[in-house]
């Protein structure tokens, strides 16, 4: 039985994952290669350091640590000049209406991302107060697929981590969820989140019966 849900955010409840894919995109052009969007799926839910040593590993590139740190600010930088104006009409279709659903029902919603960027985003688009709880990047040491992100978020809520959905729309994600031995949905590709328990292409495939059924086995 469910009793308290965790979302993630890049991806699951903002389309911000494109823009961290134009940033990680730019830098690596810059360093003179490219990846795929497949080799992205890789990066999602990833951490900002993770991110960069995978990307320069596929570029067969090396930085001295100064640069690494430079790198990553400067990607970041070009992250966030993507939301600038991020509000609350960015808020993936279906979400306000199953996290309002959740709230009606008195089902605590927590925030699992591995973003440092999640607060100022939750503020922009309006969402800071649906959640009971918010564990993001600076609240963590270990990145997905470790579950610490959403063990800390079980925590906060005070939900047991048996009783914790997880949405998720990377394949880290997925795994630290099923870790966590959480009920983890991905929202995504059926191909590439085919760890999940289940995957819906987006929130408005989900019916609200679905998720009652959750709640009240
Ligand atoms: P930042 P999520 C993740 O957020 C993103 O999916 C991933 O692409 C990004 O590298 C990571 O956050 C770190 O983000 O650079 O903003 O700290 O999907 O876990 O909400
Ligand atoms: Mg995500």
């Amino acid at each position: 039985k469910i009793k308290g849900v965790i979302f993630d955010l890049d991806g699951v409840i903002v389309d911000t994952a494109k823009f961290h894919f134009l940033a990680w995109k730019k830098l690596a052009n810059d360093l003179g290669f490219d990846f795929t969007e497949l080799q992205n799926e890789e990066l999602k839910g990833v951490s900002r350091v993770r991110s960069l040593e995978k990307i320069l590993k596929w570029g067969n590139t090396s930085l001295s640590e100064d640069e690494f740190k430079e790198k990553m600010a400067e990607k970041n930088d070009n992250y966030l000049s993507y939301i600038t104006n991020l509000n609350s009409k960015d808020i993936l279709p279906g979400v306000p209406k199953i996290i309002n659903f959740l709230s009606e029902q008195n089902i605590p919603i927590s925030l699992g991302s591995a973003s440092k960027n999640a607060r100022p985003i939750l503020k922009k688009t309006g969402l800071m107060e649906k959640f009971q709880a918010i564990v993001d990047g600076n609240d963590v040491s270990k990145a997905k697929p470790d579950p610490e992100v959403f063990l800390i978020a079980a925590e906060k809520i005070g939900v047991a981590q048996e009783n914790c959905l997880v949405f998720e729309d990377s394949v880290a994600g997925v795994q630290a969820a099923n870790i966590a031995e959480m009920l983890s949905i991905g929202i995504g590709d059926k191909d590439v989140l085919h760890g999940a328990d289940y995957v819906f292409s987006s929130f408005e495939e989900i019916e609200i019966d679905f998720i009652k059924n959750l709640l009240t086995p």
